[in-house]
């Protein structure tokens, strides 16, 4: 039989083994029957020996054509065999009256819903929600804030310093004074936001945590309005049981000043030996205050026309105390079982 004779009987039969052939299994048995290293295929090429050495090349060609097409036959025949084959194994084992296993769903992080509220209680008296930049130069920190370089109260910031004149704001209070700057009276901002300071962590204490600062300026504004609005955010918050109070203090950049407390959420306010409140029976959830003079000139507003005031809370202290956790850090451990539990 010549070349071609034999290429053609070869493909005949080929085609009718690959017919015959069901599954996987016994495509494999035809690709080694043909193409493996004792199968018909090599048979044929040990014929090109006995071609004159002219035609060889030419028959060599024709031989690896076929090959070609024999092997891409096999492999459709083989794709299309597996798939018939995880199909029928698919339909043998789903079982579609199962109940199906409910998508994992995700939740809002504790501190972002805390930080949602705090925006939404604002919001609905009148106050716009605004955001500014994590990196601040000095004048907007501390300067414009009535902290000049040699105030001792810059200490009280424990900063991180990108350059000797910028860093990542320690507090959300440069943008009471962008805001200013923007616009005339009367201004009512809420500003949700991620602040950074070197203290050391631990129950109260993270470097990165987020505040919410207020700001309210227009003629006639007094610390009553301030009271009012904190207390009516800490019950929505928190529940007319959790006790709030004013305590005297001091900000360079509000004239008079108070910190506001609100119950030990891991004593309750029984004190002692507890980690959280260092036996006071209070934690401090944030600073506030009428708006310094000093403050509103550096932005141009008449401080004899208008009055106002601010305030900055931690976010996570609320949250804290909200959620009734024992230490600020859990918030940011990543523990799906404790996010979960506060979903
Ligand atoms: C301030 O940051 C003032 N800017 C607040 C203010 C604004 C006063 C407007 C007057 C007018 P203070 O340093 O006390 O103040 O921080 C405010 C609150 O931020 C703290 O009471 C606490 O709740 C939170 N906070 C401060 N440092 C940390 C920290 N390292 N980790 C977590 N929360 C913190």
């Amino acid at each position: 039989m010549n070349l071609i004779d034999a290429l053609e009987d070869l493909r005949a039969r080929f085609e009718d083994a690959l017919k015959n052939s069901a599954g996987a299994d016994s495509l494999d048995a035809v690709r080694v029957a043909f193409l493996g290293r004792s199968g018909d295929v090599t048979a044929v090429r040990r014929s090109i020996g006995k071609l004159p050495p002219a035609e060889r090349p030419a028959a060599g060609q024709r031989i690896n054509e076929a090959v070609e097409k024999m092997e891409r036959a096999l492999n459709e025949a083989q794709a299309k065999a597996e798939a018939i084959e995880v199909g029928a194994s698919l339909s043998q084992r789903i079982d579609v009256t199962f109940p199906s296993i409910p998508p994992q769903q995700g939740s809002i992080h504790p501190m972002k819903r805390v930080m949602h509220d705090v925006c939404a209680y604002f919001e609905r008296h009148g106050f716009a929600v605004v955001v500014g930049p994590e990196i601040e130069p000095d004048y907007y920190n501390f300067d414009a804030l009535n902290i000049p370089p040699e105030h001792p109260a810059r200490e009280g910031f424990d900063s991180f310093f990108l350059t000797p004149n910028l860093l990542l704001r320690p507090h959300t209070s440069p943008m009471q004074i962008r805001t200013m700057q923007q616009h005339r009276p009367p201004v009512a901002v809420v500003v949700p936001g991620t602040c950074y300071r070197r203290d050391a962590v631990d129950a109260r204490h993270l470097y990165q945590f987020n505040q919410c600062e207020g700001l309210l300026v227009d003629e006639g504004v007094h610390m009553g309005h301030l009271k009012g609005m904190l207390t009516g955010m800490c019950r929505e918050l928190f529940g007319s049981e959790q006790q709030v109070r004013f305590r005297p203090s001091y900000f360079p950049f509000t004239e008079p000043s108070a910190e506001v407390d609100t119950t030990c959420p891991l004593c309750r306010g029984a004190g002692g030996e507890c980690r959280m409140c260092g036996g006071s029976g209070w934690i401090e959830l944030g600073g506030a205050g009428m708006v310094h003079p000093n403050v509103l000139r550096n932005v141009d507003y008449d401080p004899d026309v208008y009055s106002g005031w601010a305030f900055g809370f931690g976010v996570e202290r609320m949250a804290l105390v909200r959620y009734d956790v024992d230490d600020i850090r859990r918030f940011f451990e990543n523990d799906d079982a404790f996010l979960e539990q506060l979903a």
